[in-house]
């Protein structure tokens, strides 16, 4: 079976050569991208082995394209092939994209070609359970599935005026929220995920405080969906108290209709929030095409505010811009006094984090002044 490698590289000479010496050496189609964007497509419309990106592109760090591959497409071998390697950068690509090889220009394409036969040669060792197997391992895991509640705190409120609802389960291999969904996408399962967890979510309400809001988290394709837009969707009769979550990491232009699909949800009472604002690459497109209602800063963001005056500038400008368009932010992340500090200096009230609790069983009352 040929084998397809996707190289990334904003200098164009770069894999213009890569891919004419590669292809002399080794059997496997190869795709090129230009940019961040331009592999998120290929990977979109090609089912893609080995990935072997640049670290410094203008709109998105290799790393984290390599850590959104890890996520979408957990069976894409990733290498990382820099000229510019320093420790933060090896250490947030092995440990947060789980990189295969970490590799230095100048690279010889004999070097090169090997290590991704070695990178294929790992990935057909590791252990595959069969679809029916791993089918069962997630019916088993929706069985065990339970929601934890974390608080999202007013400030001048001086209390919770909301919780995000986070998935967790007691299964042994799926513990990780991650390779639940992970292994829902490798099974075409994610909308029934995500319809499972909006019931148990559903089961909860009762429980939380009369006043509050309920923030869930809807993976993009869940938007496809049509019982989304039915009965069939648990939480559709308590809608006026949800805010639907949807992440700003995908890209949601991906999805058809989109505008349209808000739409649906909001005439059902839905909100919308987009999550992990300025983590990603995509830009501020979906906050100015969906309109939500409210925009949860990520938690990358948070945590730099302290040390990084131009991330102070991007968050007080973000302040603004949401202020101007009329919908609230939320600032996610907070673990420290001086995130939180910095965040009350620039505007934001609404924030969340382990500073004020952690996601937890049931719905707890919080004292910001921590
Ligand atoms: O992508 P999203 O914003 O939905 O991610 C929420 C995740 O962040 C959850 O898994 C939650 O456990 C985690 N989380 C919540 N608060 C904090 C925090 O203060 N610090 C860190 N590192 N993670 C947090
Ligand atoms: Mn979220």
């Amino acid at each position: 079976m040929s084998r397809t490698i996707l190289l990334v590289d904003d200098d164009r000479r770069v894999t213009r050569a890569m891919s004419v010496t590669l292809g002399e050496v080794a059997p496997w189609e190869i795709l090129v991208a230009n940019s961040g964007r331009e592999a998120l497509a290929v990977l979109a419309a090609n089912p893609v082995d080995v990935i072997v990106s640049d670290e410094g592109m203008p709109d998105m760090r290799g790393s984290d394209l390599l850590c959104h591959v890890r996520r979408e497409y957990p069976d894409t071998m990733r290498i990382i092939l820099t000229g510019k390697g320093n420790l933060a950068t090896a250490i947030h690509a092995v440990n947060e994209a789980a990189i295969y090889r970490f590799l230095t220009k100048p690279c010889r394409t004999d070097d090169l070609r090997d290590t991704i036969e070695s990178a294929l040669q790992a990935r057909s060792e590791r252990p595959q359970p069969a679809d029916a197997e791993a089918g069962v391992q997630l019916d088993e895991a929706l069985a065990s599935v339970w929601m934890a509640f974390q608080p999202i705190i007013s400030m001048q409120a001086g209390r919770a005026i909301g919780y995000e609802a986070l998935v967790r389960t007691h299964h042994p291999v799926l513990s990780d929220p991650m390779l639940l969904l992970g292994a829902a996408e490798r099974l075409g399962r994610v909308p029934e995920v995500d319809l499972h967890i909006l019931e148990r979510v559903a089961g909860e309400v009762a429980g939380a405080p009369p006043d509050s809001l309920l923030f869930v988290n809807l993976h993009p394709r869940s938007l496809d969906e049509p019982s989304l837009y039915t009965a069939k969707n648990s939480l559709a009769a308590v809608a006026e108290r949800v805010v639907i979550e949807i992440t700003e990491r995908a890209s949601i232009d991906s999805i058809p209709d989109v505008l349209d699909k808000i739409k649906a949800l909001r005439a059902l009472g839905f909100r919308i929030a987009i999550d992990d604002l300025g983590a990603g690459y995509s830009g501020l497109t979906s906050l100015l095409s969906l309109k939500p209602e409210f925009a949860k800063f990520d938690k990358e963001l948070t945590q730099r505010l302290p040390d990084s005056p131009t991330h102070r500038k991007l968050v007080r400008w973000l302040e603004v811009l949401c202020r101007d368009l009329g919908l609230r932010t939320i600032a996610e992340g907070v673990e420290t006094r001086e995130q939180r500090d910095a965040l009350m200096v620039l505007g934001c009230d609404h924030l969340q984090g382990y500073l004020f609790a952690r996601p937890q069983n049931g719905f707890i009352a919080v004292d910001p002044r921590i």
